[in-house]
C-alpha cells in the first residue's frame, strides 16, 4: 500500500491510541461536578471559586473536577436552588436571605443594622450564629453549607431618583429587592416600595425603569455595572449579607472521606482569601465609581434605625427567629431591640 502522509498520520494516531484511550481514562475526573453563582466572572467570589478549583484538582490528583458557572448560567438564584436540592446541581453560593425562603433562621444575619463591623460579622458567623444556622440548614435533610461564609458586604442603596439622606427620602422609592422575605419587610417597614427579582433580572429592570433603585455592597455594583444605570449612591451599610457556599447533601456524601475533607479545607481557605479581597474592593471602590459619574452620600443611620424601630421591625422579626435564634444575634451585637 503506498503510504500518504495522510495515512501515515493516520495510521500513527491509531497506532498511538491504546496509550490515548488510558491516559483519558486516567484524566476523567471520578466527580465531574458543577458550582454555580449569580455574579459575574470578575467578583471574587467567582476569581477564587476559579482557583478553589484548580487547587481541588490538583490536591484530588484529578479526582475532583469542579466547573464554574458565574452569573446565572445555570439559572436565577431561585432555579439554582431548587436544582441544588434535587441533585442537578452540585454546589452553589447563596445569600442567606434567599435561602430564608427554605430556611427561616437563616436570614438573621440581615436584621437592619445589626453588626457594628466586620469583627462582629466573623465572630458571629464563624461562631455560634453561624453554626446555629447551617445546622438549621442541615436539617432540611437535602443541602448542606461549608462552614466558612463567603462575604458579600455591607448593602448601601443606589437609584436613580435622588440622594437618600433620611428615611424620608425613601417614600415611595421603587425599589428592588432580592427575593427574600426580609428585604421586602424591611423596605416596607422604611416606606419604600420594595419589588423582590432574582439578581439575573436586576440590570434589565434598572435599565427600563421597572425599578428606580436596588441595594448591594459595592463590589457587586462596580462588576455587574450597575453605575451604568443608576446615578446616586447612598452608603446606609442597612445589613451585612454573605454568601454560604452549599453542597447538594447526597452528591458530597458519595465523596471518599478524604475527598470530602479536601474540599471542605479548601472552601474554607479560599473563603478568607476572598472576604480579604471583597472587603477591600468595598472599601476602595468608592473613587473608582466616582469618577464614573456615581454621586455619593454618607447618611446618619440613627434615622433609618428608628424608622424601623418605630414600624415594630425589630420586634417582629425577634418574634419569627424565637427567643433562642434571637440571643444568639444579641450575643455578637448587643442588645438590638
Ligand atoms: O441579589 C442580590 O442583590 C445579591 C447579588 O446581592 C445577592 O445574591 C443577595
Amino acid at each position: 500500500m503506498k503510504l500518504t502522509r495522510r495515512k501515515l498520520i493516520k495510521s500513527s494516531s491509531l497506532l498511538a491510541a491504546p496509550w490515548v484511550i488510558s491516559s483519558a481514562k486516567a484524566q476523567k475526573a471520578e466527580f465531574s461536578v458543577k458550582f454555580g453563582s449569580n455574579l459575574p466572572a470578575t467578583h471574587p467570589l467567582n476569581v477564587r471559586a476559579a482557583e478553589l478549583a484548580v487547587k481541588l484538582k490538583s490536591e484530588s490528583k484529578g479526582r475532583i473536577d469542579l466547573q464554574v458557572f458565574p452569573y446565572n448560567q445555570l439559572g436565577n438564584d431561585t432555579d439554582m436552588l431548587s436544582q441544588l436540592r434535587s441533585g442537578a446541581l452540585d454546589f452553589m453560593t447563596l445569600s442567606p436571605l434567599i435561602l430564608g425562603t427554605l430556611v427561616p433562621a437563616a436570614q438573621i444575619n440581615g436584621v437592619g443594622f445589626a453588626f457594628k463591623d466586620y469583627n462582629q460579622v466573623w465572630a458571629a458567623m464563624d461562631g455560634d450564629l453561624g453554626l446555629h444556622v447551617r445546622q438549621q440548614i442541615a436539617a432540611t435533610g437535602s443541602i448542606f453549607a461549608f462552614d466558612k461564609i463567603w462575604d458579600n458586604g455591607y448593602r448601601h442603596i443606589t437609584n436613580s431618583v435622588r440622594p437618600i439622606n433620611s428615611p424620608d427620602d425613601l417614600k415611595g422609592l421603587k425599589l428592588r429587592t432580592p427575593p427574600g422575605p426580609m428585604w421586602v419587610s424591611m423596605f416596607k417597614a422604611l416606606d419604600a416600595s420594595p419589588t423582590p427579582l432574582n439578581f439575573a433580572e436586576v440590570y434589565s429592570a434598572l435599565q427600563t425603569k421597572v425599578v428606580e433603585g436596588q441595594e448591594n455592597p459595592l463590589a457587586i455594583v462596580s462588576t455587574a455595572k450597575l453605575n451604568e444605570v443608576q446615578k446616586y449612591c447612598s452608603m446606609t451599610g442597612h445589613m451585612w449579607d454573605g454568601y454560604w457556599f452549599m453542597g447538594n447533601k447526597k452528591l458530597f456524601e458519595r465523596y471518599p472521606a478524604d475527598l470530602q475533607a479536601l474540599m471542605t479545607k479548601l472552601v474554607a481557605e479560599f473563603a478568607m482569601l476572598q472576604r480579604a479581597d471583597v472587603r477591600g474592593l468595598n472599601e476602595s471602590l468608592q473613587a473608582d465609581l466616582k469618577s464614573k459619574g456615581m454621586i455619593f452620600n454618607d447618611v446618619q443611620t440613627d434615622a433609618f434605625r428608628n424608622k424601623l424601630r418605630a414600624a415594630g421591625f425589630y420586634g417582629d422579626w425577634h418574634k419569627k427567629f424565637g427567643d433562642e435564634s434571637w440571643a444568639e444575634l444579641e450575643k455578637y451585637t448587643g442588645k438590638l431591640s
